[in-house]
């Protein structure tokens, strides 16, 4: 039996042990609301879903790189590391890698796509994302990379251009302390779901959510949830429930705002203050510009919240400290970013910003560390080496590019034009779990010369690949765990030995991209000569350092390892938001006017309205689509899992029916359709289809179906009705479409669908570790 050993993960740190070949796992003592996610781990450490060795796709081998509609059918051969390490190595160099590059010109880089966008594993060194760029930096002078995230495309390039930079502005700014002490009344549009502020990008240390509903509702504040899930909020200070048409809030807010300003609440002197271009969106709402008047009876109409109700809740924000927050959901959808403007606009209007605990948030239901206060010390990073290459694409805009090389496109006002890329690059992220109408994302990875990747397990994914490349997990390495205001720096370390096959096992995928770097020529580039634990020394120092000039206890990092945990300052210090409001000219924002933008000439001259508006999206439930396509999909985050990761752990696979993920209708729906709770469905439109296992719940809005993201694509051609994924991925029947012209962000998580019983064979779940299977090239 072995000790405890100090390990983290994006949702939670604990410690673990093995013990009769089970890993055994106490959360972190000082987390007060541990995360249920912390028991899919267990599952990982000798899953069958796990690569061993190096796989190569058959038709890459046999016929050389180039585009291949074989990709996603096409077996695969197991290799051992030397020969799949030769074979990349080579490949690389064809393309271009190696010592000299030429200093000013093309780099071989401008065709390789290196965005590899994904979550990866917690751990600060080992970071896959980090490590490839770093590899292709060197290798090949950059890479085509990708700008924003598919969290937050929509909403951050609107925030970026009236606001400012939201991941500085929410990061600097201790909302969940002010909501704690100081809020009366908490507005989220998209809820607060709890299961969601489990996950910090990095590793969330302290679970505070739970108890800051807890003491707020105590002191008497009232929580208000807007979302088409009535569990979108916890059971706290009796919450009250708006359930609004999806897609419909900035209509709401619009009737609210124009309560506002029926009723003479709106806040001029904040307006006049900390504002610019409000008389503007005022002709808009007041219907002076288009003869239309947005009143509480106008939004009722269209998101089928009451007049009354919508007034009621104008009433109630203007009477008490409000503050408005939205969550990334209702971006990542098309217009996305007018709910987010509308709501910076509406609790502009109310004027509170300047208060402790009012104004507007951005994405504090969303992820754990937005909101917390922030850390005095930075935290350890690796260099990722510089990008010569300037071409990036929107992220989510990754199919149009590998479909559509040379074309046209519009990103923040700009027109750029999509690069020729034949490498495609991809560690530590699941672009068949995450991205768009997968079916198109099949014919655009047809597309490229060669496509490489690293994972710990098969995917739909690597089934699209033509090298696969088995990487470690983090229970397998040494790295330390830490994110942007976790107040706590976490040993990592290894809690298995990792796996042996043959002396082929998997591999660190530092260790990986050091080997191909010695090929290339470009080994001590690459590594600058250090072992993992050498960097993460090295990546320790500056954390020590300030912690030292602080006259705070600085353990050096044989000392911190040992100890497992350090604690971090918090910095005491008033943030920008608070500097923009004590005196906005002193301090302005980054905004062109350096106010709030309520009217933007760059948005404007992008195409778009100039100020927030209601631009109804192509679907949603009152489009002429709907009549084809009667329900709405929300394709949310997945409350027993991170994504994709770990779905065959014990949490994530308790929450399936027969091994299948659940999609959730309301009971009326379900009584129509003739659906009864475990029957399987079908969800389909033009796309393609998706079967889910039926779950019948009255926290489902009518008209509306839900089915969080993560289950592993797997599409059947079935007898009728064509490509299934019979494993309940959503993103089969998605659409692939940017936001809006100016953002280009990822829209995934509304769509319209059909539904129905289905009455068909019903085909079996793809299991987990069928993603697994190969051929053996050398049979043993
Ligand atoms: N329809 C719809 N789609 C969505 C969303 C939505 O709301 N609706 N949400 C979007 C959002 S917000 C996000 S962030 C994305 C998430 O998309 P991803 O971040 O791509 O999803 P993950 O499942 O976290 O993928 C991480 C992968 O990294 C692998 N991995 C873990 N550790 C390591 C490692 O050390 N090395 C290597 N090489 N690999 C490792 C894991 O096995 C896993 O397959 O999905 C997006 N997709
Ligand atoms: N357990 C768990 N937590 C996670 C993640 C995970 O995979 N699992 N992923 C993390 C990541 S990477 C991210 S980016 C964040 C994402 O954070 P979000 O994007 O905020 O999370 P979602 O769960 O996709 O959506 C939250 C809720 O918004 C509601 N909603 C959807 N559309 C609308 C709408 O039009 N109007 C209104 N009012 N509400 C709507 C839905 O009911 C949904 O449950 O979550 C993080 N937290
Ligand atoms: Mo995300």
């Amino acid at each position: 039996m072995t000790r405890f050993r100090q390990h983290s993960s994006h949702w939670g740190a604990f410690t673990a042990r093995m013990r009769d070949g089970r890993l055994e796992l106490k959360p972190f003592d000082r987390d007060p609301d541990p995360s249920p996610l912390l028991a899919n781990l267990a599952a990982a450490i000798d899953h069958p879903a796990r690569l061993r060795r190096p796989l190569v796709r058959r038709g890459w081998l046999d016929d050389g790189p180039g585009p291949d509609p074989r990709r996603g059918s096409d077996g695969y051969v197991e290799m051992d590391w030397d020969g799949a390490l030769a074979l990349t190595a080579a490949e690389l160099r064809r393309l271009g890698a190696g010592p000299d590059l030429p200093q000013a010109g093309a780099l071989p880089g401008a065709q390789v796509f290196g965005g590899s966008y994904g979550w990866a594993s917690a751990g600060r060194f080992h970071h896959a994302q980090s490590q490839v760029h770093r590899f292709l930096n060197t290798v090949f002078g950059g890479y085509v990379g990708s700008v924003d995230t598919y969290s937050t495309g929509a909403g951050s390039v609107i925030l970026s251009l009236v606001w400012g930079p939201s991941p500085v502005l929410t990061r600097d700014h201790p909302t969940w302390r002010e909501l704690k002490d100081e809020t009366e009344l908490l507005i989220a549009f998209g809820g607060l779901p709890l299961r969601n502020l489990a996950i910090s990008p990095g590793g969330n240390s302290e679970h505070a959510a739970r108890s800051v509903l807890e003491a707020a509702a105590r002191r008497g504040c009232q929580f208000v949830s807007i979302s088409p899930l009535a569990d979108d909020v916890a059971d706290i200070g009796d919450p009250t429930r708006l359930a609004p048409r999806p897609a419909t809030d900035t209509a709401l807010m619009l009737g609210m705002a124009h309560r506002l300003h029926a009723t003479g609440r709106v806040n001029r002197a904040y307006l006049d203050r900390y504002t610019t271009g409000y008389e503007r969106f005022e002709a808009y709402l007041t219907g002076a510009a288009d003869g239309v008047a947005k009143t509480p009876e106008w939004a009722a109409s269209i998101c089928g919240i009451s007049a009354k109700d919508i007034a009621g809740l104008a009433d109630r924000a203007a009477s008490r400290r409000t503050l408005v927050t939205v969550s990334y959901a209702l971006q990542r959808a098309e217009n996305g970013e007018q709910p987010v403007w509308m709501a910076l606009t509406l609790s502009a209007m109310l004027g509170q910003g300047h208060l402790p605990g009012a104004g507007f948030c951005y994405g504090l239901g969303s992820i754990g560390n937005i909101g917390k206060d922030k850390l005095d010390v930075p935290l350890p990073t690796f260099p990722q080496g510089r990008n010569r290459v300037a071409d990036f694409i929107p992220v989510a805009r990754i199919s149009d590019l590998l479909l559509k090389p040379g074309e046209a496109y519009t990103y923040k006002g700009e027109t750029r034009h999509y690069a020729d890329i034949r490498l495609v690059y991809w560690a530590g992220g699941n672009p068949f779990h995450h991205h768009q109408d997968l079916a198109k994302l099949r014919a655009a990875f047809a597309r490229p010369d060669t496509i490489v990747m690293h994972e710990s397990v098969a995917t739909a994914s690597t089934r699209h690949a033509d090298i696969v490349f088995p990487a470690t997990i983090t229970a397998e390495r040494e790295d330390v765990g830490a994110a942007a205001n976790e107040p706590f720096l976490f040993a990592m370390e290894p809690l298995v030995e990792r796996p042996e096959t043959a002396g082929c096992g998997p591999r660190d995928d530092y260790d990986l991209f050091c080997a191909l770097a010695d090929r290339l020529g470009c080994g001590p580039a690459f590594s600058e000569g250090r072992s993992a634990g050498e960097w993460l020394a090295a990546m320790y120092e500056p954390t020590r350092a300030a912690l030292a000039a602080r006259g705070l206890a600085a353990p050096d990092y044989e000392a911190f390892r040992e100890g497992g945990v350090l604690a971090l300052p918090l910095r005491d210090e008033e943030g920008a938001i608070r500097r923009f409001h004590r005196d906005p000219a002193a301090n302005p924002l980054q905004t062109p006017s350096g106010r709030i933008e309520l009217w933007s000439d760059v948005v404007a001259a992008a195409g778009l309205p100039g100020h927030p508006a209601w631009l109804p999206p192509r679907e949603w439930l009152g489009a002429p689509q709907a009549a084809r396509h009667p329900f709405q999909l929300v394709a949310n985050q997945p409350a027993n899992r991170l994504h994709s990761q770990l779905d065959f752990g014990a949490t994530s696979m308790a929450g399936k029916t027969a091994g299948r993920e659940p999609a959730r209708l309301n009971p009326a729906d379900a009584a129509r359709l003739e659906i009864a709770a475990g029957d399987v469905i079908r969800l389909w439109n033009d796309r393609g289809g998706v079967l889910a296992a039926a779950a019948v719940s009255a926290a489902i809005a009518p008209g509306v179906v839900q089915l969080a993201t993560g289950a592993w694509y797997a599409p059947v051609d079935l007898p009728g009705v064509g490509p299934t994924c019979v494993n309940g991925n959503p993103n089969a029947v998605t659409a692939d479409i940017g936001a809006s012209p100016l953002s280009q962000g990822c829209a995934g998580q509304l769509s319209l669908v059909s539904i129905e019983k289905w009455r068909g064979a019903v085909p079996p779940v793809v299991p987990h570790a069928a993603f697994a299977a190969a051929e053996r090239s050398d049979p043993a």
